[in-house]
């Protein structure tokens, strides 16, 4: 996990008091930007940057579901300025009306996206977001110790597999409740968004007969732990799988491996976007920090350090080519095809939050 509060007053270690961050204190009278994110997902230097050119201060802090950014909005908790939200959370976000209009004036690095991620469901204009990563929901697994050749989901439910390949506890799951039904839904072959409830019965049965076999469900976590092989199967998101491995590799541990397996059959896929909620203090700041995260350099250098896919256009021209030929970042487009967005099932979703509820009780 990351977590650092980075200013241009001067280093000062310590818990800076505005959430989990580490870092730097303000200097008197500097600007400070309140950033909210995903744990693992930006280059340090990219806020190291900002701060040069701005003589601002970027208080950063972490967090791992969007359901804990909702609330940290809805309450007012927190005075951030940009936050990360996914697809998914922005229905909720825009239907609660806490984000602002961006004035997209200020943003001259927003010609640098691609349309194709532009114009989406959820923000039809894009009025109020702005595309910062996209990725599939996918499986990682440590092939030097887990002694099955995974092909995908059946690693994380397949019981009997599980037991006589002795990974009992030690497979870990997203603390996700869409993301994990999901997938419970697309092994068992039923598409997943589904509220149909005869596929929701049997995605509960297969999250509860798989639950004893769990480590752990955990959004940020998985990362470390199969790092540190506590873990030998995770159900994750694609980038925080692929920094694990390159993390092994980091360490010189050639022969551990973390596999990405983007399941085949098609999987989710997700964007998150940049937003500035409605109670921000630093709105113009926040636009700059926007720009900035959307400057060709600056972006590439981010996918290149997170491991996932940029809408970027003028980025992508910059990364070197092993990396958009990786399929587990940028999968090909017939497994895209097969890939599905988490759909807005309004009301419905009461049953996938009943079947979540039981799963985690
Ligand atoms: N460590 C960064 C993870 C970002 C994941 N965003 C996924 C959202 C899916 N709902």
């Amino acid at each position: 996990m990351q977590s650092a509060a980075v200013g241009a007053g001067g280093l000062a270690l310590g818990c800076d008091g505005g959430g989990a961050g580490w870092g730097r204190r303000p200097s008197q009278g500097a600007k400070r930007l309140n950033v909210f994110n995903w744990s693992d997902y930006i280059h340090e230097d990219a806020i190291a940057q900002f701060e040069e050119q701005t003589g601002a201060t970027v208080v950063y802090d972490n967090y791992a579901s969007d359901s804990e950014l909702e609330t940290r909005l809805a309450t007012g908790a927190g005075n951030y300025d940009v936050v990360f939200p996914s697809d998914r959370a922005m229905v909720a976000l825009l239907a609660k009306d806490l984000l602002l209009p961006l004035a997209r004036q200020q943003l001259a690095n927003f010609g640098n996206l691609d349309g194709e991620f532009l114009g989406l469901p959820f923000d039809e204009d894009n009025r109020f977001s702005v595309p910062y990563f996209w990725g599939t929901l996918a499986v990682g697994v440590r092939s030097d110790l887990c002694p099955v050749a995974a092909r995908g989901l059946e690693v994380l439910f397949d019981a009997k597999l599980l037991i006589s390949a002795k990974l009992r506890r030690r497979i870990t799951m997203l603390d996700d409740m869409e993301n994990v039904v999901a997938a419970a839904l697309s092994h068992l072959g039923h598409p997943l968004n589904s509220v149909e409830p005869a596929h929701l019965q049997a995605a509960q049965g297969l999250l509860l007969a798989q639950k004893p076999l769990v480590q752990a469900y955990t959004s940020d976590s998985y990362r470390e732990r199969l790092i540190s092989g506590d873990a030998w199967a995770a159900l994750g998101w694609s980038g925080d799988l692929l920094q694990a491995d390159a993390e092994l590799q980091k360490l010189g541990r050639e022969s551990a491996r973390v596999r990405v397996i983007v399941p085949p059959t098609g999987t989710m896929l997700w964007i998150d976007s940049m937003v500035i909620p409605r109670r921000a203090q630093n709105v113009e700041l926040a636009h700059a920090f926007i720009n900035h995260l959307l400057a060709a350099r600056v972006a590439a250098m981010n996918a290149e350090k997170v491991s996932y896919a940029t809408p970027n256009q003028a980025a992508r021209a910059l990364l070197p080519a092993e990396m958009l030929a990786d399929e587990s970042i940028y999968p090909p487009a017939e497994v895209v095809q097969r890939c599905t967005w988490l759909k807005n099932r309004g009301a419905e979703i009461e049953k996938v939050e009943r079947v979540w509820r039981v799963v985690r009780a």
